[in-house]
């Protein structure tokens, strides 16, 4: 349990260059990657397990999106040259929509996906 220092209770934590220096990622959870362009994620359909901690590092192809789950209260800007890192722990089993919820262009409304958490 070591290099927690200051990254315990934080929540989203942008790095610059495409690396991840002190990352949420030092306490074991499982890394999601996410990659974001107009006008679809990838993966679109991450499935976790409840009670289980994940950190999400979302990064983007072209320009900024969105990553919105209101029903979980999650949401982060993904902005080109950087990771963006998102924990969460899944309280609830359950399908969660996601979206993006900035502008990105006609087709922006069709930019979406789902959660899926399993027992
Ligand atoms: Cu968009």
């Amino acid at each position: 349990m070591k290099n927690r220092t200051g990254i315990t209770a934080i929540m989203v934590a942008s790095v610059f260059g495409m690396t991840c220096l002190g990352c949420l990622s030092g306490d074991g959870a499982k890394i999601i990657k996410v990659s974001a362009k107009r006008f679809e994620y990838s993966p679109q359909q991450i499935t976790l397990k409840k009670g289980t901690p994940v950190v999400f590092q979302f990064t983007t192809e072209d320009r900024t999106h969105g990553f919105n789950v209101p029903s979980m209260n999650l949401r982060a800007d993904i902005v080109p040259g950087k990771i963006t890192e998102l924990k969460l722990t899944p309280q609830q089993t359950g399908e969660f929509d996601f979206f993006c919820d900035i502008f990105c262009g006609s087709g922006h409304e069709g930019m979406n996906g789902k959660i899926i958490v399993t027992e």
